[in-house]
């Protein structure tokens, strides 16, 4: 029987007399309404759901009575369907639904969540976005929405627009061409259209505009049509690359405007999408021949770029990309093993991925140091197809460049100055107050490479394929003018060699050298910076240390050596990480459910007596702990992989074995970005159920912390600030429809930022005690200096044990932080008390402000 709270209400017998009709269709009306109750009674749903969809076909007139029992029956239908595969039949449900009830927005909710679930998610977005337009007050569809949101619009659109020297470069930029008559005009990439409109604005007679991604294209209409524009500008939901002349534009246009570059300048395909404007969408170029006004030439906005880098010295950069450390909690990383993050990877450079990350140079935490000038690394002439042409073919340059400062070589970071025209420029520099971040290349075989004034460097730029290359290939030292040295992967390794002949093959003998000795593991930055985080591990050796001979002395029987004479014993049956003969008599079990790559398994594993399961999945991962632990010599029957194949998540949490229970199960409570995980508490509960006596989780706490600030910039990286940057523009209004409460992945260290109050406890989760966890209350935030509060940053204190934690806020941490974004900013005295209201409900954390006290005799 199905859960009688959950199930609807019975509606038949009150339904009977409002349906209308023959007596033929009543009847089977009744009947089939009977049948439906039936089956759901019996779970049945799949029948349930065709009874009801032959009813409301019959008899709309019952839609909204029959709304609720309908709902349920399709949800319940749906779960059934997709626990069997059954997608096609999934959909087509929905399909059906959506036709009967178009504006209800439980089942767009409900569509979004299995859409979500199967990995399509920009599809689940929209079909979020929907249920919240339908009812902006439906909790579930708004978490759903937040969650998705940074996928249908990213966050980046917001700053662009906010930069209102980019606004006002790109307005001049276009108002002198338009002047000049280019007035055809074809914006690529239009985003929320601001380009078009500055092109309406100045004057052009026709303006055509594109956009690939359908949020941004719809968005963009709205928008367009909110300024009255909409019958100057015709978009198109299309990438560049699909329109056609005459079909979709009546003829060549003679002014493209775009602004389809990232941080590396090319990695939204910038060339490749001006030289199909070039060959179909545009005029030619002026020739020296035609004079100003002709107007039947092509030009494009931005005319040009200078890309330029710099090598730095950047611990933070350094510490996300390798590994820095040759011990931690214990375990030797050094020999064997080679881990790299993905833009590191030597893979990368022969493959399709983005060979950069981008960090904004002027907020990395610690900072940074240039090692030499800038540099200019290539210029590109986007008005000139035969350069665009050539591009991609010219073969790598080397430059020489002069170390000016005593460092260790991080990286190259790159920016860029974008020539919109012959007077209007932006630069995307790291000294710049702009939008833009710069892209980061972290060196890659030149491993802890300390150089000095004096020493060269060696830097090789190639645009082989779509992205710009960007690596040092050799130091030149100062010692010996004529002799070049190579750095490689390992210091024993280091080599002298005369030219550069012979150093290309040196490095190419050091990378097979390198790969058949140490095998390759690729780790996320995050997990990086986790690796290094030497303080984590330490502390979890010494709790992991505590809690075991806690036990041992409980239950003395089970401290014993491990016995090398014996099988290793298979009691899960899984794969273990290396063939053993060894067995642990009786150990205490350890269960690590961190997500991604995590030591701790073999850090426990490594104290003896313990059997540690480890849940990564990643088969390049579980090679790599298999590594780590012959290295160490950790028996390879001391741990195994747990689970990995398994789709339910809360079979995670079994026992280890039929007649065990957990020592420890360690959960990951703190994603990176700075959220708490989704359902932690439902894991904790789980494993507090399958720990033996004495056992514990860690943590066993977490505790929240947050303040109260005023940060301009983190309000500009959030929503449009009204119509002031975007040039009087109507935009704010329909992209902030976009925005979400809560920011991630802030390195709230360098934030600009005013604070306004001391940190505070916000929250509280106790994994081992429930009862003593605090989900849902009201905070008092007594204020200290005057200002607006925009938002509240927010922080964690993760307790391993009473007296050993961590905090997720402070140097070696491999988290982020993250805020809450206040709707309105809340001028403040000090004196004043704001009071939060502190939610934590189904893995969802939100802080409103309830109210303002005024305890300032001077404000009343
Ligand atoms: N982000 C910069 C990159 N498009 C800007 O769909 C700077 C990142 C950034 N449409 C922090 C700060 C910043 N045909 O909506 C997009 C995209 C669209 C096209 C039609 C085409 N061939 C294309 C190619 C792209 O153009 C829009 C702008 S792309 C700009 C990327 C603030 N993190």
């Amino acid at each position: 029987m199905s859960n009688s709270s959950t199930r609807p209400r019975r509606i038949v017998r009150r339904r009977r007399n409002h349906v209308e009709g023959t007596a033929a269709r009543d009847a089977l009306i009744f009947s089939s309404l009977q049948s439906a109750q039936h089956c759901i009674e019996n779970q049945d749903y799949g029948t349930a759901y065709a009874h009801y969809l032959l009813v409301l076909s019959l008899a709309p007139e019952l839609k909204e009575t029959a709304k609720e029992s309908f709902r349920f029956t399709l949800v319940k239908w749906a779960d059934e369907l997709d626990a069997l595969s059954r997608i096609q039949d999934l959909f087509d449900c929905f399909e059906q639904a959506l036709e009967l009830f178009p504006d209800d927005e439980v089942i767009h909710n409900c569509m979004g969540e299995h859409l979500f679930r199967m990995g399509f998610r920009d599809e689940a977005a929209g079909y979020f976005h929907k249920a919240v337009k339908l009812n902006p007050d439906f909790a579930d569809a708004r978490e759903n929405f937040y969650r998705v949101a940074n996928w249908l619009v990213e966050r980046w659109h917001f700053l662009m627009l906010n930069d209102t020297q980019r606004n006002l470069a790109y307005q001049r930029a276009i108002q002198k061409a338009i002047q000049k008559g280019c007035n055809i005009v074809l914006d690529i990439g239009t985003g929320t259209g601001i380009l078009s409109m500055f092109a309406k604005m100045a004057g052009a007679c026709q303006v055509y505009a594109c956009e690939l991604s359908k949020t941004m294209y719809e968005l963009a209409k709205e928008v367009v049509s909110a300024n009255n524009m909409s019958s100057d500008i015709s978009i198109f939901y299309r990438k560049s690359f699909d329109l056609e002349i005459p079909k979709d534009i009546p003829e060549r246009v003679s002014l493209v405007v775009t602004e389809i570059v990232d941080a590396g300048l090319f990695g939204e395909g910038i060339v490749e999408t001006l030289i199909h404007a070039w060959r179909n969408l545009l005029h030619p170029p002026k020739t020296q021949e035609q004079g100003i006004g002709s107007g039947r030439f092509g030009r494009v906005i931005p005319a040009g770029a200078v890309v330029f880098g710099m090598a730095v010295e950047c611990p933070e950069i350094r510490r996300h990309h390798r590994v820095t450390e040759r011990e931690v909690g214990g375990l030797s990383l050094a020999e064997g093993l080679e881990m790299s993050s993905p833009v590191c990877n030597k893979s990368v450079s022969s493959s399709n991925e983005e060979p950069y990350t981008t960090e904004r140079m002027s907020r990395v935490p610690g900072g940074y140091r240039p090692l030499t000038q800038p540099f200019q690394a290539l210029t590109i002439d986007f008005n000139n197809l035969q350069e665009l042409v050539a591009f991609h073919q010219k073969s790598p340059c080397r430059l020489h460049l002069p170390v000016t400062d005593d460092g260790i070589l991080d990286a190259i970071v790159v920016w860029f100055v974008l020539h919109l025209d012959d007077e209007n420029s932006l630069s995307t520099g790291p000294g710049e107050e702009t939008c833009w971040e710069q892209a980061v290349y972290p060196v890659q075989d030149l491993i802890h490479c300390a150089v000095k004034p004096g020493d060269t460097l060696v830097v090789e730029v190639n645009c082989l394929d779509y992205y710009l290359r960007i690596f040092t290939v050799a130091v030149l030292r100062s010692e010996d003018a004529v002799d070049m040295e190579v750095i490689p992967n390992q210091e024993e390794d280091s080599k002298t060699v005369g030219c550069e002949a012979e150093l290309c093959s040196a490095l190419a003998n050091l990378q097979t050298r390198n790969s058949n000795k140490r095998k390759n593991c690729v780790l996320e930055t995050a997990e990086m910076a986790l690796l290094n985080n030497v303080p984590y591990h330490d502390s979890f050796k010494a709790v992991f240390n505590k809690i075991l001979s806690q036990l041992k002395q409980d239950s003395p029987s089970q401290a014993m050596d491990v016995d090398s004479n014996n099988t290793c014993e298979t009691d899960c049956g899984k794969k273990q990480v290396g063939l053993s003969l060894e067995k642990i008599p009786d150990p205490m079990y350890v269960l690590d459910v961190s997500e991604g790559f995590s030591i701790l398994p073999l850090i426990a594993a490594s104290m003896g007596s313990v059997k540690a399961y480890s849940s990564v999945e990643k088969q390049q991962h579980q090679a790599a702990l298999g590594t780590l632990a012959e290295v160490n010599n950790i028996p390879s029957c001391a741990t195994e992989f747990w689970l990995k194949h398994t789709s339910n998540d809360n079979s995670i949490l079994q026992r280890p074995a039929s007649d065990k229970l957990w020592s420890i199960v360690i959960l990951d409570v703190i994603d990176a970005c700075g959220l708490i995980r989704q359902e932690v508490l439902e894991k904790a509960a789980l494993s507090r159920c399958l720990l033996q006596s004495g056992g514990k989780i860690l943590p066993q706490r977490v505790v929240m912390y947050g303040m109260l600030v005023d940060s301009q910039t983190l309000l500009r990286e959030s929503s449009v600030q009204g119509t002031e940057p975007t040039l009087g523009l109507n935009i704010a209004p329909f992209i902030n429809q976009f925005k979400v409460p809560i920011h991630v992945c802030l390195d709230l260290i360098t934030l600009p930022c005013v604070h306004l109050s001391r940190p505070v406890e916000l929250l509280r989760l106790d994994l081992m005690n429930p009862h003593l966890s605090n989900y849902n209350r009201e905070v008092k935030v007594p204020v200290c200096s005057p200002g607006q509060v925009t938002a509240i940053p927010f922080w964690y204190e993760i307790f391993l044990d009473e007296e050993v934690s961590i905090c997720t806020f402070s140097k070696p941490s491999h988290w982020k932080q993250a805020a809450v974004v206040l709707d309105k900013a809340i001028q403040v005295q000090t004196g004043d008390e704001l009071v939060l209201d502190i939610q934590y409900e189904k893995s969802n954390f939100s802080a409103t402000v309830k109210m303002l006290t005024n305890n300032n005799e001077d404000n009343k």
